[in-house]
């Protein structure tokens, strides 16, 4: 059976200008193979409730596993993702937190200003990236190794 994928971006400029949004497409074009499907995307800027209500549309349909999100994650001052999500989440996945820091402080001590959140909601799992075309692919290369987001999300659904 197939993951059903959502993607989220979280960006003020690219809420403005869709095709300022590179991290979502490479989110979209890294996934797109077996078993995963991606079944929506959208933008929306850094506004908490405009977050909170697209991650509980795509989880209160029940037709997605794993919803990933990109951007909004780092220190600028309108940077609340981690903070719009992090309380819908009813179990926190502090061991997937700690794979993206722990792979991406591999790469760059700037993982240390990601704020990364992760966690089930129902029977979905959601899972911050940072928003730079090059932090999603890194993020992206630990969640995929070894099938590990895979599992997670046989497990939970
Ligand atoms: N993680 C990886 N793997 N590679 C990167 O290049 N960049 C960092 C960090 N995480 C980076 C990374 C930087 S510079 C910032 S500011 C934060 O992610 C926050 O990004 P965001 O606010 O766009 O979510
Ligand atoms: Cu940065």
């Amino acid at each position: 059976m197939s993951i059903r994928v959502t993607v989220l971006t979280v960006s003020d400029t690219a809420s403005s200008d869709s095709n300022s949004d590179k991290s979502g497409p490479v989110i979209k074009e890294i996934l797109n193979q077996n078993p995963y499907r991606l079944v929506e995307s959208t933008i929306v800027p850094d506004e908490v409730i405009l977050i909170q209500k697209a991650i509980k549309g795509w989880v209160d349909s029940g037709e997605v596993d794993l919803v990933l999100t990109t951007g909004g994650t780092g220190f600028g001052v309108r940077d609340r993702t981690p903070e719009a999500i992090s309380v819908l989440l009813e179990r926190e996945a502090s061991g997937i937190v700690h794979l993206l820091l722990s792979a991406s402080l591999q790469k760059t001590p700037f993982a240390a200003l990601s704020r990364p959140v992760a966690g089930t909601i129902k029977n979905t799992l959601v899972i911050t990236l940072p928003g730079s075309v090059k932090a999603v692919k890194e993020n992206l290369d630990a969640l995929l190794a070894d099938g590990v987001m895979d599992h997670a999300v046989e497990l939970i659904r």
